[in-house]
């Protein structure tokens, strides 16, 4: 298929966390909302209400520079059950047009809507119908972006948000992108932005103006992939089920045991690992769950589920030390352990699943 026939819908919910808090509940209604931890603490802004981003705050900033940009500024805690509950209805909606859906966290997601269930030929009218359907079934606004790769309709979501929906045709497409600043660029780092900007490649258009030697001399291998961008060519599928759904990790013992005092000291080791990955990929989980492989090689898992998130190497040991004790671990001798998150509650493999489909990072 030429690379300009494909039919992409990105969808993205507006102020998705602030949206879910403010339809739960009425008093929020068009005031500034910070969903995050606690501004006396150390917390940080999972998401905040548009009212907000009008005093500049935004995602990742601490909860105490929020308050001090907006004294005024209601913070909420996370509901994260309600999140994945929204995330299954609109996950449900999709399918209703395609099987090839690829959810990016729990809030948006790439359609390849080439072909549809439904047969209908104009991606921009699925798009209108996935978006008022959402509406209907979740109360919720959603974003769209309507164009022939991942690339532009991820770009084109952003563009008229909340609440809009943007199409880039193959014909719209060079303008579109000449006008983009870099950093928009999916790919393009801090790091990129700068050594881009010290060429002066600021914008799309400047981009264009470089040689593929002189993309690759500078970029290495990610020359290739800027070159292409450039000019709107991007042919990476949309991979349904790509999103990461937990984080572990095991470990098999050097020797069977049936001491609890060493299985602790493994399964210490493994809540360290897990919690810093956890950590690195922004995310927390609700449900931890523990494996052990018995010496003769009987596999059990034992699952447990907290109504906050599981962040921290203490709450996953102590967690893991409970689900130990209902195992048979000291009379039968174990082999192997393993610690796994689940019901992860952000997805910032949204960014990591971009990543991983390029040719580099930064
Ligand atoms: N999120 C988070 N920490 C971040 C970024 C996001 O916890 N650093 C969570 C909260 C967001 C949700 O993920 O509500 C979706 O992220 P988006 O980037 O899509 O942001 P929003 O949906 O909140 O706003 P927008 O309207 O810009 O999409
Ligand atoms: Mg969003």
């Amino acid at each position: 298929m030429p690379d300009d026939l494909r039919k992409i819908i990105h969808v993205d919910m507006d102020a998705f966390y602030a949206a879910v808090e403010r339809r739960d509940n009425p008093q929020l209604r068009g005031k500034p909302v910070v969903v995050g931890g606690n501004p006396d603490s150390r917390g940080v802004v999972a998401t905040c209400s548009y009212e907000a981003r009008r005093f500049g705050i935004h995602s990742a900033m601490s909860c105490a520079r929020a308050y001090r940009l907006c004294p005024q500024v209601i913070f909420v805690r996370p509901h994260f059950e309600a999140y994945q509950k929204v995330s299954q209805q609109i996950r449900e909606i999709f399918l209703q047009y395609t099987d090839l859906v690829e959810p990016l966290s729990l809030d948006e997601a790439f359609l390849d809507v080439t072909s549809n269930k439904p047969n209908i030929q104009s991606a921009t009218w699925i798009a209108q119908e996935v978006r008022q359907k959402i509406k209907q079934k979740t109360n919720l606004t959603a974003s769209a972006g309507v164009s022939y790769n991942k690339f532009l309709a991820k770009i084109a979501s952003d563009v008229n948000k909340p609440d809009g929906l943007t199409v880039v045709t193959p014909e719209q497409a060079e303008q579109f992108i000449a006008k983009l600043p870099i950093r928009r660029f999916h790919g393009v780092g801090r790091v990129t932005e700068k050594k881009m900007q010290n060429m002066g490649i600021l914008t799309g258009a400047d981009l264009r103006e470089h040689s593929l030697e002189e993309l690759n001399k500078y970029f290495g291998k990610a020359g290739k992939y800027y070159f292409n961008i450039a000019r709107g060519i991007d042919l990476r599928p949309v991979m349904p089920n790509r999103l990461r759904k937990s984080i572990g990790k095991e470990t098999t013992l050097s020797e069977d045991s049936a001491d609890l005092g060493q299985m602790l000291t493994v399964i210490g080791e493994l809540a360290q690992k897990v919690a810093a990955l956890v950590q690195a990929k922004q995310t927390s989980g609700l449900t931890l769950t523990l494996k052990v492989k018995y010496a003769d090689f009987e596999i059990v898992t034992r699952s447990i589920s907290c109504d906050h998130p599981i962040e921290t190497a203490e709450e996953i040991l102590s967690l893991a030390e409970r689900l130990l004790s209902k195992t048979r671990a000291e009379e039968k001798s174990v082999r192997l352990l393993g610690v796994t998150i689940s019901s992860l509650t952000t997805n910032i493999s949204a960014e990591e699943v971009l990543q991983m489909e390029l040719p580099f990072s930064d």
